[in-house]
């Protein structure tokens, strides 16, 4: 039986080593609760709160891992500077009320002689995040399956924010047949739409404003697609007002909601829009279904 959602009263659990992983996964499968996993990187908001709400709902027991992968940083990226408010999030976590907190440091998850790596095809390689972060979604599945194998959760939740990693990670547990469900939640926006990411600490006053034009072009591309005008037209007209705010655009796209894979002219088939671009030195990505 799933607990109740928020507000429990349950001591929140810190663990830093795999054997006191291990025990605490044995007791809650001696006592027959199910478990659902939050892989996180910290520097929670609200969003990570709603994948952990999601979880309480699935499963009797909630574990959020934190841990910043360097294995899906780029040497160029902002691993050095990632937002880290450990404590910060210890609090939410446990007035949200989760179980468990995997905290591994990088030795613990990578020891010396690590020589392991999970590279990801299908749609990790369709040329949106992965053209621009070429190492990315290989760090991304190797650590999520790490993290499944340690936590042997039902089920793992992931935000819809990313969503070509939630389509990745969904197939690489089809495809290597982990009996972990993967689950989607929707992305948790601020009331002007901005959709919430550790990333948006970088912005200045003034991007933060600029960077509500990425939320109201998707929507906006969203009408248009909705209304049958052309595709090229649309993304056309949403590319040049993002530039246009100052944006350095990486793309906006209109790709196959499933498989990630270029719309097929004149076929109706589920879709989403999909960008990413640069303001200063922050990089957001969001998307939206048509
Ligand atoms: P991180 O960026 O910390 O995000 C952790 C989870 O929170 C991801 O599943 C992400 O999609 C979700 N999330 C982030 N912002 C959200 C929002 N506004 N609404 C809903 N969900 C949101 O994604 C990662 O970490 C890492 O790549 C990870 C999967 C932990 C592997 O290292």
């Amino acid at each position: 039986m799933a607990k109740k959602t928020g507000g429990s009263k349950q001591k929140l659990r810190v663990v830093r080593a795999l054997p006191a992983l291990k025990g605490v996964i044995a007791e809650y499968r001696t006592r027959h609760k199910t478990i659902a996993l939050v892989p996180t990187m910290g520097a929670l908001h609200a969003g990570h709160l709603a994948l952990v709400q999601s979880a309480q709902r699935r499963a009797d027991r909630v574990i959020v891992s934190i841990f910043v992968n360097p294995a899906q940083f780029a040497p160029n990226e902002d691993l050095k500077t990632y937002p880290r408010t450990f404590a910060k999030d210890l609090a939410a976590l446990r007035h949200a009320g989760a179980d468990l907190v995997w905290s591994p440091d990088v030795k613990t998850m990578y020891p010396d002689g690590f020589a392991m790596r999970i590279v990801p095809d299908g749609p990790a390689s369709v040329g949106l995040e992965d053209r621009f972060r070429p190492h990315f979604f290989a760090g991304v599945a190797t650590v999520v399956a790490k993290l499944l194998i340690q936590c042997e959760p039902d089920f793992a939740m992931f935000g819809e924010k990313d969503y070509q990693q939630l389509k990745v990670v969904t197939r690489m547990v089809r495809d290597l047949g982990l009996k972990t469900r993967i689950v989607g939640v929707p992305t948790v926006r601020e009331t002007d739409g901005l959709a919430l990411s550790s990333r948006n600490a970088y912005l200045s006053p003034a991007e933060r404003q600029t960077a509500l034009i990425l939320s109201r072009t998707l929507k906006e591309c969203a009408s248009g697609l909705r209304a049958d005008k052309p595709v090229d037209d649309v993304l056309d007209r949403g590319s040049n007002a993002i530039k246009a705010a100052g944006f350095v655009l990486d793309y906006l796209e209109a790709r196959n909601a499933d498989t990630l894979a270029p719309l097929q002219s004149g076929k109706k088939e589920p879709t989403r829009l999909l960008v990413a671009a640069r303001i200063g030195t922050t990089r957001l990505i969001d998307n939206l279904a048509v």
